[in-house]
């Protein structure tokens, strides 16, 4: 007697938690509605994590990208922003592309690191008119 032989191939996709802070040292991170210009985000390095290896071309902020800044690039830098002695990466995103809605409470950054490694990182956030 012959046994189908049936493969089952699992593919585990690898999603590290990220923290970040929207509006680095201000709280409650308000957002106005018809703003336009930028919205800082930190992306805190770990001892287990390094944000210098995030592909920030792939970072979005509830589906705004990255601000370009004509002729430097995207708007982003390596700084300690909790002053662990860790570097982390500041990036800004385009406000007027980021999706929200009054009454929505987090904002979630999403990416990739350069490895392929899917990232995600949520605060909170509160939006006003
Ligand atoms: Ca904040
Ligand atoms: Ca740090």
């Amino acid at each position: 007697m012959n046994a189908d032989t049936v493969v089952i191939a699992t593919f585990t996709t690898r999603v590290i938690t990220v923290q970040i802070d929207i509006k680095p040292g201000s709280f409650p991170n308000a957002i106005k509605l018809q703003d336009t210009g930028n919205i800082p985000v930190a992306i805190f390095s770990t001892a287990a994590f390094d944000a210098r290896t995030i592909d920030i071309a792939g970072l979005e902020l509830n589906g705004a990208g990255v601000r370009i800044v004509k002729g430097k690039g995207y708007q982003a830098s390596y700084e300690d922003i909790n002053g662990d002695g860790i570097l982390d990466l500041l990036v800004h995103f385009d406000r007027g592309d980021v999706q929200l809605i009054l009454g929505d409470s987090t904002a979630t950054v999403t990416g990739k690191t350069i490895d392929g490694v899917i990232i995600q990182g949520t605060d909170s956030v509160k939006v006003i008119e």
